[in-house]
């Protein structure tokens, strides 16, 4: 197959890197999306996003005049669809007793409507965004057949998922194996002949619902896994244990690999997609569901943590280091981290946030500061929060010469009892509560 023309519609976190890394390669690609500010940026030759190394590539796709930038998809060779699918803020389901999230695919319908227009024989369309299961066949495949023309005889219909990881992601893009799920055998091939355009990892082809349940899949299993992480997070403390060396010491076992605790799971994806597996069958799916609640409750073990350090938490002060879901990047979305915040302010702490990733984000409710001294000025304590590497690295004597806090509480295993503890501070970490 030739692809010499394809859109993408939705220029976020995944389609913005996908649609630049097409045009470097060759292909003349359409960028759609449907916020003005999207566009109104990346046809000022800037970009939305923080991604290290979007920047350059975004450039040189503009400057070569492969990537153009629109409001709405053209008639094209293939049509990539890699808009967000979040969970209803204002609405759940309920299966015995217990309460889960649902997904809004507002979104996805209507990209999948923005095609219709557009569709012609021969084509290819590829749903990327993380779907509930059967989403392709059962959602997409009839809006598209609305157009006269039928799903894997006049074109071609596929569901691949995103599988890169935000901070790498213009590196795995190429280089992560990419699973093309066909609504038939030949659209599964037409899916992968596209990303051979510039997928250097392996190709494997299979059927729509298999893909969305490998995406599915892959980030249930991480939930689950940092879910028994932080629930051993909670046993050490009771029973006078570090977590982390009792980690550490465990997975030194050649089959056990224990991830990391922390404040909690935050992000887009991994707090999000297990729920589209509990909706889809509740009744099937216990651990998933008590696993997500696990995650969600850690910022309150955190305000536990928080509170045995300072004792009573009213009007105190506290320096709170890190905003975004994880480490090194500028993203705020369902971040734990704001969570404990909110549970701090309503024990009636004072918190000052910082987070250099993005030091004029605007969140309801958080103080936030303009810089780390005025943080840390007047400060009882510091918590971090999140493990950004400028974090990490601190030097806890220099930080002793500029807050007068002497309590400093860790939830993320970045700082040395004892190198904290030679500066003067007392250092409470998160799971650890040995005497
Ligand atoms: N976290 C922990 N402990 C850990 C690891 C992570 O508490 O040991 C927390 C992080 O701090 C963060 C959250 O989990 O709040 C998620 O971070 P992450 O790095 O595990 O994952 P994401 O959400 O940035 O990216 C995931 C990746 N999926 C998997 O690793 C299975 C990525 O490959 C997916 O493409 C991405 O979701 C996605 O878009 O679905």
């Amino acid at each position: 197959m030739n692809f010499q023309k394809i859109c993408i519609l939705g220029l976020g976190y995944i389609g913005l890197p996908t649609a630049s890394t097409f045009a470097t390669h060759g292909v003349n690609v359409v960028g759609v999306d449907i916020n003005p500010h999207v566009i109104e940026t990346l046809q000022g030759g800037s970009i939305h996003i923080h991604e290290p190394g979007l920047r350059g590539v975004v450039e040189s796709a503009l400057a070569s005049g492969n990537l153009t930038i629109s409001p709405k998809p053209e008639k094209a060779d293939a049509f990539l669809i890699a808009v967000p699918t979040p969970f209803y803020e204002d609405k759940v389901g309920e299966y015995d007793g217990r309460k889960y999230r649902l997904a809004d695919m507002r979104a996805v319908i209507s990209a999948t409507e923005a095609i219709l227009p557009c569709l012609r024989k021969g084509n290819l369309v590829i749903l990327e965004s993380t779907s509930p299961p059967r989403t392709t066949v059962d959602l997409v495949k009839p809006i598209l057949e609305r157009s006269g023309l039928k799903a894997g005889i006049d074109f071609y219909l596929c569901y691949s998922p995103e599988r890169v990881l935000p901070g790498q992601i213009l590196r795995e893009l190429i280089e992560n194996a990419r699973v093309v799920g066909g609504v038939t055998p030949e659209s599964a091939k037409a899916g992968h002949a596209l990303y051979a355009t510039f997928v250097k990892g392996q190709i494997i082809e299979t059927d729509a619902t298999t893909a969305e349940m490998v995406k599915l899949m892959e980030n249930t299993t991480r939930d689950v896994n940092i879910a028994i992480a932080n629930e051993f997070s909670r046993l050490a403390e009771k029973f006078g244990v570090d977590v982390w060396e009792a980690i550490s010491l465990a997975n030194l076992h050649p089959r056990i690999n224990i991830l990391s605790p922390g404040p909690g799971v935050g992000g887009h994806c991994i707090s999000v997609d297990p729920w589209f597996l509990v909706e889809a069958a509740p009744e099937l799916t216990p651990l998933i569901y008590h696993a997500r609640k696990v995650n969600d409750d850690q910022p309150y073990f955190v305000l536990g943590e928080v509170k045995r350090a300072l004792g009573t938490l009213k009007d105190k002060k506290i320096a709170a280091l890190g905003l975004a879901y994880k480490p090194d990047v500028d993203d705020l979305r369902e971040s734990p981290a704001a969570e404990v915040i909110h549970l701090l302010q309503l024990e009636g702490a004072q918190v000052k946030a910082w987070e250099p990733f993005k030091p004029e984000a605007e969140l309801k409710g958080i103080d936030m500061a303009t810089d780390l001294n005025t943080a840390f000025k007047d400060a009882d304590a510091i918590l971090l929060l999140v493990k950004h590497t400028q974090f990490a690295d601190f030097d806890p004597e220099d930080i002793a010469t500029r807050t007068r806090a002497r309590v400093a509480i860790d939830t993320v295993n970045a700082w040395n009892a004892e190198e904290w503890q030679k500066a003067g501070f007392r250092l409470v970490r998160l799971g650890v509560n040995k005497k």
